[in-house]
């Protein structure tokens, strides 16, 4: 409690900024206008929409293609310092390769990033954001190593394009989700199951690849334009279950290390390459399983030296925590996974306040330790918040919990900040709006703006959260008892 009242005495720094996120395939809709190609997401959703909660898909989600000027204009009554968005692959390149620009698809980016330089709100683009053009999924995608300089010539179009006005890049949203899910336990498109095997050489093809569209950036493109160029890595905390126990503590660390660490340590430890941790335990369990080397692919050490250091800045999308300890032997999996690899069990604390996602519980003290962790493992980076949010179902505007989510969260981010003296510089809430919310379709909502998705014109309205953000970014300060006109007051 006394930290709560003291993170209420203190305030965000002066250059502190705040914006919002979203994604092409969650918002745009317009899968087949202005020249694009198909997506693995249009092809999943599409030809298995019983993978999908609701059988719905991104054809038309919020119809974001035809309301630039809209959606510009939510976010300067937002008051936001940058929109975080992402550009749909397809739309640029429609087969994924480099021969063949869509020039439709320049323009739509062109106006968005106009729009947002005239309005003064920093435009920050993720490469990708999940929806690999099918095309390229038919050639193996991410698992297939020839991707990455795939990927670079798209990375490079894009600096050509809208380097001379775009000045903040992340590659990739969340490896963790692109690879583990998308190829290993089918929870992503293109939703394969090669378990133990698939996320791992995923995640090697997409770690090569940003380090690639990093250097050349740097060799071609920074002299002239000044940009940054960094990575987006989504873990949430783990803790021991019980702190006294060495064994608890051990499972946490393992956990964290061979969930996050695969994708950060290559990048931002001071060794490079994957953590010694699971390059031992992934060796040790192949051998044992019968493979003749290690399923976790190696890097040569002209790679490791490429990949290290490659991130102007460490983004962060974290929405939860959880507990872990040594998983008992009869639910250890007989089959490779990452999952049988790091030999953990994790799980919420019954107490924690729950949302509309069963993954999504609510602990913010987690967010404060996850930043000291990163801090102390990674030699105190700069830290840009790339994501944090809540869902629920109901959709409703008087939406208190996600407001005492916001509250609570960027609370601890102020503790992180002045009492632990971690280098936090910018917060982004997820979502803009509400969306499509991936195989849980429409039936979960992130946004802080509420979207009618039964209305052909997918009206937006601002929810209470969206007042409250709003009153941060104004104040830099948090206050609990600020309840903005025309809402009834939480009860806290
Ligand atoms: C993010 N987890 O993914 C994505 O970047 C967004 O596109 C998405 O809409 C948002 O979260 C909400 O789901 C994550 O289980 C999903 O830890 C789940 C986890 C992490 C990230």
């Amino acid at each position: 409690y006394a930290c709560v009242v003291k993170a209420q005495e203190y305030e965000f720094p002066e250059d502190f900024q705040f914006g919002v996120a979203t994604a092409s395939y969650q918002i745009e809709g317009a899968w087949d206008h202005g020249g694009k190609g198909e997506n693995i997401w249009d092809r999943m959703t599409h030809e298995r929409s019983y993978l999908i909660e609701d059988g719905s898909n991104g054809d038309h989600a919020c119809l974001s293609y035809y309301k630039t000027e809209e959606d510009v204009q939510l976010l300067k009554d937002l008051g936001v310092h940058f929109y975080r968005f992402s550009i749909s692959w397809s739309r640029i390149l429609p087969t994924g390769h480099a021969n063949k620009i869509n020039q439709e698809g320049i323009d739509y980016y062109n106006d968005l990033i106009d729009r947002l330089i005239a309005a003064e709100i920093t435009p920050f683009i993720t490469m990708f954001h999940w929806d690999l053009p099918q095309p390229l999924q038919e050639i193996g995608g991410w698992p297939n190593a020839l991707l990455a300089d795939i990927f670079v010539d798209y990375a490079d179009v894009l600096y050509k394009v809208f380097g001379d006005r775009v000045k903040d890049w992340i590659t990739f949203n969340e490896p963790a989700q692109i690879c583990e899910q998308g190829y290993a336990t089918a929870d992503k498109a293109p939703a394969y199951t090669q378990e133990g095997i698939g996320g791992y050489l995923c995640a090697h093809t997409l770690l090569i690849a940003h380090g690639k569209a990093y250097r050349l950036y740097y060799q071609d493109y920074h002299e002239e334009q000044q940009g940054r160029v960094g990575i987006t890595i989504d873990t949430g905390m783990y803790m021991p279950a019980d702190e006294e126990s060495p064994d608890d503590e051990e499972a946490a660390e393992r956990t964290i290390q061979m969930y996050y660490g695969w994708h950060a340590h290559p990048i931002f430890s001071a060794d490079g390459d994957y953590p010694q941790i699971m390059k031992d335990r992934v060796l040790a369990k192949s051998l044992e399983e019968g493979f003749p080397k290690s399923r976790l692919p190696s890097f040569t050490d002209a790679e490791i030296a490429m990949i290290r250091g490659s991130s102007d800045f460490l983004g962060l999308n974290h929405y939860t925590s959880s507990y872990c300890t040594t998983i008992p032997d009869e639910w250890v999996l007989q089959r490779p996974s990452n999952y049988a690899d790091i030999e953990a069990w994790c799980y919420a604390s019954p107490d924690w306040e729950t949302s509309g996602s069963s993954w999504l519980t609510v602990y913010p003290e987690g967010l404060r330790k996850l930043l000291i962790w990163i801090k102390e493992r990674y030699n105190n980076p700069e830290i840009i918040i790339t994501e944090n949010g809540f869902s629920d179902k109901d959709g409703s505007l008087n939406d208190c919990r996600r407001v005492n989510y916001f509250n609570s969260y960027l609370e601890q981010v102020l503790l992180a900040i002045h009492v632990d003296k971690v280098n936090v510089t910018r917060y982004t809430a997820w979502s803009l709006m509400d969306n499509f919310e991936w195989r849980r379709g429409y039936t979960e909502r992130f946004g802080i703006h509420h979207v009618d998705f039964d209305d052909d014109e997918r009206p937006r309205t601002a929810k209470m959260s969206a007042y409250v953000l709003k009153n941060i970014i104004l104040t830099k300060k948090i206050n609990w008892d600020y309840t903005p006109g025309g809402f009834s007051e939480c009860d806290w």
